[in-house]
């Protein structure tokens, strides 16, 4: 049993949000959700800190390193360009994945620092194309009280403040919006809703992203 795309491949399911809105804690249980079903996919995430660009990143989201902020932008990029040809690859056997964070959040982070906006998404023309969206929608006042923010780089809630700013410039008609200050069983719920529908629109022929 296979979720498919219109085009017949599996379906890349991208997860978006602030810091601390959800985003881990709904990939996981829709990976158990979908693998229960039978469905064949995984869950991949960005960055990716297992390669030697995500272990740059990782030392410099925990503060560990200084980089030029063009440099870090490049590199986030970079860690989603190593993997395209791999995640082509399990998109064409039937494999669908769900990605916790894509692009949305390169340009988004980088633009709230005062990155030009047009600059931020020029790397990430090219790169594989969600054919779901789902952005989980929580207040930073709210995502900041959350089991607190674990001192990450980005983790202040004035920064994640111009970070929502610039999903909400980012955003269109086809992303799914779920409320994530909602209990963590009803976003649960939500998120399968949002997949099956995507699944049933593909069915019927039009795209997995409407
Ligand atoms: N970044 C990332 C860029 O700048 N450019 C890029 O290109 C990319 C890809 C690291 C940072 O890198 C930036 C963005 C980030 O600042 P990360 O590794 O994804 O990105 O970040 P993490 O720290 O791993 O994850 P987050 O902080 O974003 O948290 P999540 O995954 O959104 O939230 P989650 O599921 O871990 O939950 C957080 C807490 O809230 C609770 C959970 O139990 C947990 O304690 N919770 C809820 N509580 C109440 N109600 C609910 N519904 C809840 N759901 C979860
Ligand atoms: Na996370």
């Amino acid at each position: 049993l296979k979720i498919l795309n219109k085009e017949g491949r599996g379906a890349l399911i991208v997860l978006e949000g602030l810091d601390r809105s959800g985003k881990t804690s709904q990939s996981t249980r829709l990976l158990s959700y979908l693998e229960g079903l039978g469905h064949s996919v995984e869950l991949w995430r960005f960055p990716d800190r297992t390669t030697s660009v995500g272990k740059m990143i990782s030392s410099y989201l925990s503060n560990e390193s200084q980089l030029d902020d063009r440099t870090i932008h490049l590199l986030f990029s970079a860690n989603r360009w190593e993997k395209k040809s791999l995640m082509e690859e399990k998109l064409k056997c039937g494999v669908s994945l769900i990605v916790d964070r894509y692009s949305y959040s390169g340009v988004a982070f980088s633009s709230a620092k005062g990155l030009d906006f047009e600059w931020c998404k020029a790397p990430e023309v090219g790169l594989p194309a969600p054919d779901l969206l789902i952005y989980l929608d929580i207040l930073p006042e709210k995502a900041a009280e959350r089991g607190g923010y674990g001192g990450e780089r980005y983790e202040q809630l004035e920064f994640q403040k111009k970070v929502a700013a610039y999903y909400r410039v980012l955003h269109d008609a086809s992303w799914k919006i779920v409320d994530a200050q909602l209990p963590i069983e009803e976003i649960e719920k939500r998120v399968q809703m949002a997949v099956l529908d995507s699944i049933m629109a593909c069915q019927k022929g039009k795209t997995l992203s409407r």
